[in-house]
């Protein structure tokens, strides 16, 4: 480990996911990627399923070059909830970037500890995996999930008036100093999250940054109401089209909650 590198704790969040956390877990240990994480933090969604407890287990069993915490919300705060309670934690326990990692082994965080070897993550604020850029790899993802995401790419990269290459992959960096005032706190807390995170990035005049990532589809179960979640998304471009500040500053949560808590169930290391 470089002795002056930033501080990063790898956001895991995990909804339903007992036959792929492990293989999430085992993507750190490979000495590459363990070379640039101090922390891995689950966030399970209490899961119905054994996600959490698998997590522990093998983790625990697995990991010993980093800082290993599995946390369960107290309430089912959604994924874009799950941000919330990993940004507040990343900020209070000091780190720099917290990077986000899907909790059902559909990314491969190489492809992102590629770019920080090659320092791409210094001068931005979102560093974001792209699936549908010049060097992404979709391997087993649908061609009609595939041409809806071009399409909503270029919606919103009119809107934005910027070139947009993906509105929400699974893996993502982000620099904690330009989310410490919690802006987001009234973004939605279910799978949108993220496309107003990128349109408040532009607006907000920060600095993101594509690179292209490898995407699998094998046994995951996807969660995604494909034709509702559609809608709701043209609903909040529309929103934000014709109100801009004023749109992102609007309660957007269906069930707001007043804060994103949850309990440490294991630690180890660190
Ligand atoms: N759907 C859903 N996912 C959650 C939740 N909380 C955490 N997650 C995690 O968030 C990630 C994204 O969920 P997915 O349903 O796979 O959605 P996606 O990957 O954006 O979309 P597809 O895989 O293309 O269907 C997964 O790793 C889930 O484990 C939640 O409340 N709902
Ligand atoms: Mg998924």
């Amino acid at each position: 480990m470089s002795e002056n590198r930033a501080r990063i704790l790898v956001f895991v969040p995990a909804y339903r996911c007992q036959s792929q956390i492990q293989r999430v877990i085992d993507q750190f240990a490979d000495r590459r990627v363990v070379a640039w994480v101090d922390t891995i933090l689950v966030v399970d969604n209490r899961s119905p399923d054994q996600t959490l407890e698998v997590a522990i287990e093998h983790g625990g069993k697995t990991l010993s070059d980093c800082e290993f915490v599995c946390w369960r919300n107290d309430d089912n705060y959604g994924l874009g909830g799950s941000h919330k309670a990993a940004f507040r934690y990343a900020i209070d326990q000091g780190f720099d970037y917290l990077v986000v990692l899907h909790g059902d082994d559909q990314a491969d965080i190489l492809d992102l500890i590629q770019q920080l070897e090659v320092g791409a993550h210094k001068g931005v604020d979102c560093l974001l995996g792209a699936r549908f850029m010049h060097g992404s790899r979709l391997k087993g993802y649908s061609w009609f999930r595939t041409f809806g995401n071009h399409v909503y790419n270029k919606l919103f990269s009119i809107a934005a008036m910027r070139n947009i290459h993906d509105l929400g992959s699974g893996l993502n960096l982000y620099r904690l100093t330009s989310f410490r005032d919690f802006y987001f706190e009234k973004f939605p807390d279910d799978l949108t999250f993220n496309y107003v995170m990128l349109l408040a990035s532009y607006h907000r005049g920060q600095t993101v940054k594509f690179f292209p990532i490898s995407w699998r589809e094998e046994d995951q179960i996807s969660n995604v109401k494909l034709f509702s979640q559609a809608f709701k998304v043209l609903r909040l471009l529309l929103g934000y089209c014709i109100g801009r500040a004023r749109f992102l500053a609007t309660e957007m949560r269906g069930k707001p909650f007043d804060n994103y808590s949850g309990q440490i169930q294991y630690r180890q290391g660190g």
